[in-house]
């Protein structure tokens, strides 16, 4: 006979808050959001955490190179999409990886034989001014000099101008030496009034390039998300099916952390990708989606860093419709975190838990925290805003922007829903629709984080953990939901754009 839950599948919308006291402490300026991303021992810390508890779905609509710089600069993680070759996927890792906020390897390299034209080539291909002229054309060989577009008249020099007579010369460089520190290369750069400042060793080989550039954007970003050479860390989907080739592509191209990209993780298919993973690289992978206890069990045995929750919540999600699986956002995840304290308990490893899809509103993010989520992850909201990758459009008077599900004809993600069998997307289990435009990310997670941790001081937390210890949740009815919004009152025009 068929298992039956005695209790119904719920929503985050069916849940609210208590507030606790509130102590004199307790400040939005003094909550801390930091989070761990990879799982981790007890009494000792994470090996990856990330400073706001977001990541943004792995979407051909929402996570590419430039989500991935956008959002770790803010704090959190992006997993570049997989429903890509395997090329393209690499190289936008490489490039968000290669988007550096400090100490740069050099990206753009030629030899004092190439010529003029070759530095034009590469500025074309690379969008960088500066080339970095090492001994044998690459980014770590002795410096011999730096070509910038100072350097050069297009309209006077000829394109076959030996690149040795247009760069400035190692011996006329200003230059650091290996192991200065990012402010002892700042200090030089003001001093010296340079763009870009070549941190050579001791045999005068190329090691780094710092750029004036970023100074201010380090500045602005005290969140960002960094890895040891202040490359912003990076993640990205994989899938089942040809992670032989897709894995070792990816991380020759520096990703910091995989997540298996999957409607339904709790697989054999998963439990194998995992393994290989873990057996062949030193990279972090987290598995998913599952929706109890059952598969959370198997995941993390499997090996997994981290556990991806949710089922058919997804706003452009139709699986439930479809296939008739899934379960409410919330039911899901407070099995799940109960499943993860007994794991433990027993163990005494934490395993950090994703909150995936299913996120309407910003005070839904706080609830999947107190719920035992460790971070959210969320396909809808990113695809709103400035840096999703996909097209602005002009809809009667409002500006929308473009967002699909992998499972949508558009995307054609079969792997993502493959239960084995041939390949190709049999059905859809997603949609191709619109979202309101919302403007820049930074603007928005700003006031989304306002949100979170005002919420955090009423329930008396300073940290994700204490709000999971602290927090009081009650179900609310149908008819106390109306009470929620506003009502009974005629609203202004003013206030029916209020999010
Ligand atoms: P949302 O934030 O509610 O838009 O949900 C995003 C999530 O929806 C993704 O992270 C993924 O788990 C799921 N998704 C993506 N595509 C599809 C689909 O086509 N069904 N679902």
């Amino acid at each position: 006979m068929a298992f039956y839950y005695t209790e119904p599948s719920r929503t985050f919308n069916e849940f609210l808050l208590l507030p606790n006291l509130t102590t004199k402490e307790c400040t939005p300026n003094n909550v801390d959001l930091s989070t761990p991303l990879t799982k981790f021992k007890k009494g000792e810390k994470p090996a990856l955490s990330l400073n706001i508890p977001f990541s943004s779905a792995v979407m051909q609509a929402v996570s590419d190179h430039h989500m991935a710089v956008a959002l770790a600069r803010c704090g959190g993680i992006s997993f570049i999409f997989g429903s890509q070759s395997i090329e393209s996927q690499a190289t936008m890792v490489r490039k968000a990886k290669g988007y550096k906020a400090g100490f740069v390897v050099s990206r753009s390299n030629l030899t004092p034989g190439h010529t003029l034209k070759d530095i034009l080539d590469l500025k074309e291909q690379t969008g960088h001014s500066t080339v970095a002229i090492t001994e044998d054309g690459s980014a770590k060989g002795k410096l011999l000099g730096i070509v910038t577009g100072r350097d050069y008249r297009i309209s006077r020099d000829s394109l076959d101008k030996p690149v040795n007579e247009i760069m400035t010369p190692f011996s006329s460089l200003i230059y650091g030496k290996s192991g200065i520190t990012l402010s002892e290369a700042n200090d030089l750069i003001w001093e010296h009034k340079l763009n870009c400042l070549p941190i050579v060793d001791e045999k005068q080989n190329l090691d780094f390039l710092v750029f004036r550039k970023d100074y201010d954007s380090r500045k602005n970003n005290p969140l960002s998300l960094l890895d040891a050479n202040k490359s912003y860390i990076v993640g990205a989907g994989i899938n089942t099916k040809d992670y032989k080739e897709r894995v070792p592509a990816l991380v020759e191209a520096g990703v910091d952390i995989l997540v298996i990209d999957s409607s339904d993780g709790f697989s054999e298919w998963q439990r194998e990708t995992v393994q290989y993973v873990k057996e062949n690289f030193d990279v972090y992978i987290g598995a998913g989606n599952v929706v109890d206890k059952e598969g959370f069990r198997y995941l993390v045995e499997s090996g997994a860093d981290f556990i991806k929750v949710g089922i058919g919540g997804g706003s452009i999600c139709i699986t439930r419709e479809q296939k008739g699986i899934g379960r409410g956002q919330a039911s899901a995840l407070i099995e799940v975190a109960e499943a993860r304290d007994e794991y433990f308990k027993e163990t005494g490893i934490y395993v950090p838990l994703c909150s995936d899809g299913g996120i309407v509103h910003d005070y839904h993010v706080t609830l999947a925290l107190a719920m035992g989520a460790d971070f959210v992850m969320l396909g809808r909201y990113f695809a709103r805003f400035d840096e999703s990758p996909t097209k602005k459009v002009k809809i009667g008077n409002n500006f929308v922007k473009e967002y699909w599900g992998e499972g949508s004809n558009r995307a054609r993600n079969w792997q993502r829903y493959d239960t084995g069998g041939k390949s190709g997307l049999v059905f859809e289990e997603g949609v191709d629709s619109y979202v309101p435009y919302a403007g820049s990310l930074r603007e928005n997670m700003d006031r989304t984080l306002s949100k979170i941790k005002s919420t955090m001081c009423n329930i008396g937390s300073l940290s994700i953990a204490e709000l999971q210890q602290k927090a009081r949740i009650t179900v609310v009815s149908a008819t106390s939901l109306v009470e929620g919004g506003a009502h009974d009152v005629i609203l202004k025009e003013s206030s029916m754009a209020a999010e």
